[in-house]
């Protein structure tokens, strides 16, 4: 199992840290999920006009046009910045691209044999039991990054679950109280920013009590473990932006219907294995704070920890009917261009290569014998 951070818009080297980390581990990914902040903009114009990262290149649109296709399904959630547009069509989900799956704002199902819950989205008290409306306006665009409480009460009948995915933190996981009582001293950089995360999102993760949740959202990679009162555990991982694969990538190697290793980036190494705790210290290099305070870098957009990132700085917004969904849906064993052996930029983006049907049977194997 594959998690990836907020994406915004870097497909290209997602693609290359997953095949990377693929070769590193010598097997490939049975599921791959993204927990929002994808910006998958189906135009480069849109891309242009309205992504967090506009200076990024439109990578998208060669994944709408064909001239690149992801391995295997990556499946997202909704972050705050998406391609709105696009995805109110599919409240409940749907194919953006082939393999690349909009799980839904909110929801629960089983994908390769994981149980997998989500919730799309940010917390904003003065929109949340406000109806969300058709994103026709920027301002409504914006809001559509927000959840409402109507959409979380959908997981209300969904009693637990593998996996847990959200966009923003859960409230109070970034606290140096917690990793003091487990002995840990370290200057997190987490803990710089006590106030990040939504309630909500922690009820959720309090409730279900699932074995491992992903978030992301503040751009800062973080490990910590929430021990729930029933003696079980979830182990959290707060993923990175995709700026640098090391806090962006996260693994678990399952066995048995058990997680046995995880690790950070695309090396393969592993920083965790079953039977060790999981906290605070398998927090990646990147998370931790370093000696001296590093002034906000000039052309590094940072997004605000308190508040979400709500640019929406165009003043038109143009309706537009949703592209006809893929229809060979996210388990699809289709095949697909591989990139090639050397996982470098160049590579990946060179002219898809003929069929490999290789990958596509082993994901197909997995999806049935349920191994993971
Ligand atoms: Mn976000």
């Amino acid at each position: 199992m594959v998690v990836i951070g907020d994406i915004h818009g870097r497909f290209h080297r997602v693609r290359e840290w997953i095949a990377a980390l693929e070769s590193a581990r010598g097997r490939s990914a049975s599921l791959v999920l993204a927990v929002g902040d994808v910006e998958a903009f189906l135009t480069a114009d849109d891309h242009r006009r309205k992504a967090a990262k506009r200076a990024m290149p439109a990578e998208f649109a060669d994944y709408v046009s064909g001239r690149c296709a992801f391995e295997r399904p990556l499946h997202f959630i909704g972050g705050n910045n998406e391609d709105f547009e696009a995805l109110h069509a599919i409240p409940d989900g749907g194919l953006v691209a082939p393999n690349l799956h909009f799980l839904g704002r909110v929801g629960a199902q089983s994908i390769s044999g994981f149980d997998v819950a989500w919730l799309s989205g940010i917390y904003a008290p003065r929109y949340v039991d406000k109806p969300l409306l058709p994103p026709t306006t920027p301002d409504a665009c914006r809001q559509a990054g927000y959840f409402r409480h109507d959409e979380v009460r959908a997981l209300d009948g969904v009693a637990s679950a593998d996996i847990v995915l959200t966009h923003e933190w859960p409230r109070g996981l970034a606290s140096r109280a917690p990793a003091a009582s487990r002995g840990i001293h370290k200057d997190f950089r987490a803990f710089h920013t006590p106030w990040i995360g939504n309630q909500v999102s922690r009820s959720l993760v309090e409730r279900m009590r699932p074995r491992w949740l992903f978030c992301g959202h503040s751009h800062v990679p973080f490990a910590t473990v929430l021990r729930h009162a029933d003696g079980t555990e979830t182990r959290i991982a707060c993923l990175d932006q995709a700026s640098r694969a090391d806090g962006a990538v996260f693994w678990t190697e399952w066995r048995d219907g058990r997680a046995v290793l995880a690790g950070w980036g695309t090396s393969g190494e592993a920083c965790w294995r079953e039977g060790q705790p999981w906290d605070e210290r398998r927090t990646p290099h990147a998370g931790v704070a370093s000696k001296t305070p590093q002034p906000h870098r000039a052309g590094t957009p940072s997004e605000p920890m308190s508040r979400p990132d709500v640019s929406q700085r165009t003043s038109s917004v143009q309706q537009r009917t949703r592209r006809d969904a893929d229809t060979s849906g996210p388990h699809s064993t289709r095949r697909v261009p591989p990139i090639t052996g050397t996982h470098s930029t160049a590579a990946a983006r060179e002219a898809p290569r003929a069929d490999e049907p290789a990958i596509a049977h082993e994901l197909e194997r997995k999806a049935a014998g349920g191994e993971r």
